[in-house]
């Protein structure tokens, strides 16, 4: 089994900063998947994240199959419920929605998911998952029917945060949904690095190497990048 827990912590201990680019296989033509794979090889991106919210599992194995031919990168499942669960991927974000009340999202799904890893080897990493308001109606709303916090209570979303860091999560997420209008704010993501003793990471509405860059010295330790670089696969040459 891989060990990508293990060295997401030693980079944060090191300081050295992590980039997933989030592929939705929902989204891609596997026509052009050469020419994405390319371009994936020339960027900065430590970790692929593979997830979407309607995906079927046969896809996603061809994609990470057809994915692990020609890169090295991890391969970290994002799953949206348990019917995203594929062998082929290295390691699984195992979710927890903290920012919702929404059972089927703090446990439910979870129960239901057991069963299936039992069959694979994927490293099951813990990660808590908080959804901030973002200016519009995201996905992540929609399928879990939950709200996401207020994007200037900073404090009660850095509660939350810790919330999870007791509860045991590993990692925590801060989301503002893919395609989001407004990131994460900036004071939110230093306030809750600044609090949590696990790595930090942050995503949804990302759309410059700026912002990357900004994200991460506000405290991200691994920022998310999906919709920016599926519409324009030259977003790191540009
Ligand atoms: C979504 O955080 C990720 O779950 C990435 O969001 O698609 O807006 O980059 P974007």
């Amino acid at each position: 089994m891989t060990n990508i827990y293990h060295e997401i912590l030693q980079s944060k201990a090191e300081n050295k900063k992590l980039l997933a680019i989030l592929l939705d296989p929902d989204k891609i033509e596997m026509n052009s998947l050469q020419t994405l794979i390319e371009k994936i090889n020339q960027s900065p991106a430590t970790h692929i994240f593979i997830g979407g919210s309607h995906v079927e599992v046969n896809i996603i194995d061809e994609l990470i199959i057809r994915l692990k031919q020609k890169i090295t990168l991890p391969i970290v499942l994002f799953p949206g419920n348990p019917s995203q669960i594929s062998k082929e991927a290295d390691a699984i974000l195992f979710l927890t929605l903290l920012s919702g009340r929404n059972p089927d999202y703090l446990i439910e799904h979870q129960v239901n998911a057991v069963p299936i890893l039992k069959k694979t080897n994927l490293e099951v990493i813990s990660t808590g998952y908080i959804l901030i308001e973002s200016g519009t109606q995201t996905a992540v709303e929609r399928v879990s029917k939950t709200d996401p916090l207020d994007r200037k209570n900073i404090e009660y979303a850095v509660q939350t945060a810790q919330a999870g860091e007791y509860i045991g999560n590993k990692l925590m997420y801060l989301e503002a949904g893919s395609g989001a209008k407004q990131s994460v704010p900036l004071e939110m993501i230093k306030k809750t690095a600044d609090n949590l003793k696990i790595p930090l990471i942050v995503g949804g509405g990302i759309r410059s190497k700026t912002e990357i860059l900004v994200a991460h010295i506000a405290g991200a330790d691994l920022v998310v990048i999906g919709t920016a670089f599926e519409n324009d696969p030259n977003f790191f040459n540009s």
